[in-house]
């Protein structure tokens, strides 16, 4: 995606990540909501923090779709604009969601995914790592696991192993995302499981769990950036419930970007 220039003073776009984020819709409800005279610009998650990275280093406008828990609060000086009409919703939890069946099949998954439960500073520690220190997704993953061992030993305690059996797991490549996934892998791997972690859309992560083509997916938004993707599938979904409560979605801009609310944005 090219960067035009921003005017000063004004934002070029909203940048904005995969279409099929729920923080996507919101951002579109938001244009709409508040009036504002300004496109959203699809991308990826990568490619939103390279934009914000390159941006920052020139010390330019820029407005970004933003989430917490994420790695980028910890590289660089961000806010949250306003949301006075509150399109953006207020804290909501992270759940985890497994296919109809997963309790009866996989006993011993269902129950170290129903145990998996962690803290947005957690969640932060690993993606920090990935982004900033250069691990690998599975080295930031295993480092988490070393240092963490009773919160883990926790989510597995009394549990049966298993020998090799099947779990697939699906999630998007949102970094907040990649991190829960990986480290949820390598527990169940732990415990004796192989593990397939699949990418995929928004859309399919959940017909994917709700169709029992994929096991599980921890990466359910609730009650407000999923709503319509649960909506959808929920009847043919198990919920277990949150793995993470306090995450947050948003409008995100430097703090050196002297407005303070959505009503501001303006080209
Ligand atoms: N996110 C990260 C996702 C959920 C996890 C906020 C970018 C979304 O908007 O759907």
């Amino acid at each position: 995606t090219e960067a035009a220039e921003p005017a000063a003073g004004g934002f070029d776009h909203i940048t904005g990540i995969d279409a099929g984020a729920g923080i996507m819709q919101a951002t579109e409800e938001a244009i709409e909501a508040y009036g504002l005279d300004i496109e959203l610009v699809p991308s990826s998650s990568a490619a939103m923090t390279a934009a914000l990275a390159s941006a920052i280093e020139n010390e330019e406008w820029i407005v970004v779709t933003g989430w917490t828990p994420h790695w980028k609060f910890a590289a660089y000086d961000l806010k949250y604009l306003d949301d006075p009409l509150g399109i953006y919703g207020e804290e909501e939890s992270i759940h985890t969601l497994v296919r109809q069946g997963l309790e009866e099949d996989h006993p011993s998954a269902y129950q170290v995914l129903d145990n998996f439960y962690w803290t947005p500073d957690d969640m932060n520690q690993v993606m920090v790592d990935m982004a900033q220190h250069g691990l690998s997704e599975t080295e930031a993953a295993r480092q988490w696991i070393e240092a963490n061992r009773e919160v883990v030993d926790s989510w597995i305690e009394g549990v049966e192993p298993v020998d090799g059996d099947r779990i697939e797991l699906v999630y998007v490549t949102w970094d907040s995302e990649i991190a829960s996934s990986n480290v949820i892998a390598l527990v169940l791997e732990e415990i004796g499981y192989e593990v397939e972690l699949t990418p995929v859309e928004a859309g399919v992560m959940f017909a994917g769990v709700a169709s029992g083509e994929a096991d599980a997916m921890v990466a359910a938004w609730l009650p407000g950036t999923h709503a319509a993707y649960y909506e959808d599938f929920k009847d043919d979904l198990v919920d277990l419930g949150p793995n993470l409560d306090g995450a947050k979605i948003g409008l995100v801009v430097p703090t050196y970007v002297d407005i303070d609310s959505i009503e501001e944005i303006r080209p």
